[in-house]
């Protein structure tokens, strides 16, 4: 049994982290069953979540974890495409994880009205006492988490033009397609999903969402993979 340490449910998305709701969708398109516990990423392997436990073997990262499930249990995200598509999917990875995250980051945990509504209602795991303490440390940790990355140091409305890019390229890039690559899901729809759904779902006031839901496809492809593996 897979055991996958995870944030928990947000505001209508599946978890709070896009790289969580990827690795349950990984392990859906694998068939492969898992129990899902409270993580807490202090105690994490990376400080970070998601991770895995599988038969003993702790995976962190929700990359090496794909890679992890594809030597294990033998599973071919990517049996439709061809190597040039693997190469796009790869791209497009990058992309939401390097760069479009970083944007949901700041929104989510800078912005102080979405910090309130949104993760600094997350820390039911945290003793009471200690969450007051523990929203600021956390708060901080992004801050110089995005500051390292680069993208923290741009204003918000920088940022908010950069995400766009990134939006509006993913729409370009589904199209009229029911999955990223074609009629079949891929292993980059797992990470594109986890993106579009922490970016659409929760009722927070994000310029990245309003960029987002002006683009009735990824709305639509939302929906549809929201129905098909988080009924
Ligand atoms: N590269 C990692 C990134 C994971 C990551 O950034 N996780 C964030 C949540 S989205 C995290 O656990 N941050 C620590 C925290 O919130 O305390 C992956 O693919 O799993």
């Amino acid at each position: 049994m897979i055991t996958l340490h995870r944030f928990g449910p947000f505001l209508g998305a599946p978890d709070s982290s896009p790289f969580v709701i990827k690795t349950m969708m990984l392990l859906k398109l694998a068939g492969l069953e898992y129990r899902a516990v409270q993580g807490n990423p202090l105690n994490a392997p990376l400080r970070f979540l998601p991770y895995i436990i599988n038969e003993g073997v702790t995976v962190a990262d929700s990359t090496l974890i794909r890679h992890h499930l594809e030597q294990k249990y033998g599973c071919d995200f990517d049996a439709s495409l061809g190597l040039e598509q693997k190469a796009h999917a790869w791209a497009i990875e990058r992309m939401c994880e390097d760069h479009l995250y970083f944007a949901i980051l700041e929104n989510r945990w800078l912005d102080r009205a979405n910090f309130r509504n949104g993760v600094a209602t997350m820390f039911g795991a945290v003793p009471a006492p200690l969450r007051p303490v523990a929203r600021i440390a956390l708060r901080r940790m992004n801050a110089v988490r995005l500051r390292g990355h680069g993208l923290g140091r741009l204003s918000k409305a920088k940022i908010a033009t950069l995400a766009s890019c990134d939006i509006d390229s993913l729409a370009t890039l589904l199209g009229d397609k029911p999955y990223l690559m074609g009629s079949q899901p891929c292993g980059a729809d797992a990470t594109v999903f986890g993106m579009v759904a922490s970016i659409l779902t929760p009722p927070l006031n994000s310029p990245l969402r309003a960029a987002m839901g002006k683009h009735a496809n990824l709305v639509k492809y939302r929906d549809s993979l929201m129905r098909q593996y988080f009924p």
